[in-house]
């Protein structure tokens, strides 16, 4: 018999960009069953269901306690009746049987395994499920064509499947502002993604390059992966152009959510020298660099492997270098900051409540017709009409 009363009833705003979101969960089962749930949606083409789930999920995040019964989740928002059915279950049976037959399901199964390759979307893992392709071996085996990411993706899938951890993501930055001042002085770079939220590993690592000067950071980047490349640090990489042009009469749609930036999608070849020194702090960077050098990265080339002439002693790791001109690195760096779900509310906000336009570039105030300047994300926020919410409450 629980007393009504001492059962915590919790508030919380229904847009995530209102609210407060560490990274201190006190509810991990229940977002975890929810967020696989997304991620089946997602995988599935429900896009719609997926951010149902995604809010569902991301409300839960927010709460200061543990939920232990459903009626202590009245009055929240964004939980429909399907998640609310999922919460049920799993606070009165331990589980849900839905959540679990979706793991259970060979369709998902695949789906991960697949799209766990780098370069391969749901499209194309949906492709190839059809075909009979449930598992690397059997994608090995079919003779199906792969582009070059995705050749690169199953070379070096087991890596880049660990989790990449906060000392490789530093041992990553000391090497990439290596070779941005290198090419180009006075030039900054700025850890975005996750990291920038606090936390402790990712799937990827991602920086954010500008220049205090605007115009100085066109061309930049083909130069920073040339002399990546040089220095024998990529495995990988394929680098988009900046395609961004503003409209003299604002987006003409919403923003997209796609941006346009200089983006290069890489990955890195980094040596175990490289991690231990951002973790001691010891060897001067040069040092390290020579040593992460000493053996050339090749598109193709086989892994040495401990068959093949002694362990390895470097791993693959995603990273992702974005370059913007200093007039929209403020937008840049809080579309890149994330989370997804944080971003999407954001701009969701812009429009619906504010009827403004957010995209990585810029924003557009559809009321007056111009665009809203900024120098950092505390600008917009102001803007926005939203308190200021740091990096590391953006968790949702
Ligand atoms: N992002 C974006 N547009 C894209 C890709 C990403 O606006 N086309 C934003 C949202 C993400 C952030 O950039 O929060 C970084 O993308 P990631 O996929 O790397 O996401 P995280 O860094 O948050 O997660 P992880 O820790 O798994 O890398
Ligand atoms: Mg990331």
């Amino acid at each position: 018999q629980i007393d009504e009363a001492e059962v915590m009833a919790f508030s919380v705003p229904s847009y995530a960009c209102l609210r407060r979101t560490t990274l201190d969960n006190h509810n991990p089962i229940l977002t975890d069953a929810l967020s696989l749930l997304a991620e089946n949606a997602e995988l599935s083409d429900e896009d719609g269901r997926g951010v149902a789930f995604r809010r569902a999920a991301a409300v839960l995040k927010a709460l200061p306690e543990t939920v232990t019964a459903v009626t202590q989740l009245r009055g929240l928002p964004c939980l429909g009746g399907h998640s609310l059915r999922v919460i049920r279950d799993i606070l009165e049976n331990g589980a849900s049987s839905e959540v679990e037959f979706t793991k259970q399901s060979e369709r998902f199964k695949a789906l991960k395994v697949l799209t766990g390759i780098f370069g391969v979307g749901a499209k194309t893992a949906e492709r190839w499920i059809r075909d009979g392709i449930h598992s690397l071996h059997q994608l090995q085996e079919s003779g199906q064509t792969l582009n070059r990411a995705q050749r690169a993706g199953l070379e070096h899938y087991d890596d880049l499947k660990q989790p990449v951890t906060k000392a490789e993501a530093d041992a990553i930055g000391e090497i990439v502002e290596k070779a941005v001042v290198s090419v180009l002085p006075g030039a900054q770079i700025t850890l975005i993604g996750g990291f920038r939220r606090g936390k402790l590993t990712g799937h990827d690592v991602d920086f954010l390059i500008t220049h205090p000067e605007e115009g100085r950071e066109v061309g930049l980047m083909p130069k920073v992966v040339s002399w990546l490349e040089s220095q024998g640090f990529l495995l990988y990489q394929k680098t988009t152009r900046n395609s961004y042009l503003e409209a003299k009469d604002g987006p003409a749609r919403p923003a997209s959510n796609i941006d346009r930036f200089e983006r290069c999608f890489s990955i890195f070849k980094l040596a175990d020298e490289e991690k231990r020194g951002a973790e001691e702090t010891e060897n001067p960077p040069e040092d390290r660099c020579r040593l992460a050098a000493h053996s050339q990265a090749t598109d193709e080339g086989p892994q040495p492997t401990e068959a093949a002439g002694g362990p390895r002693r470097w791993r693959a790791v995603r990273v992702d270098l974005v370059v913007s001109p200093i007039s929209q690195f403020a937008f840049a760096l809080l579309g890149w900051t994330g989370s997804k779900l944080f971003e999407r509310e954001l701009r969701r906000w812009a429009g619906h409540e504010k009827a403004m336009s957010l995209s990585s570039h810029a924003l557009y105030d559809n009321k007056q017709g111009r665009y809203l300047r900024a120098t950092s994300e505390e600008e917009i926020f102001t803007h926005l009409g939203l308190e200021y919410i740091p990096p590391s409450e953006r968790n949702a």
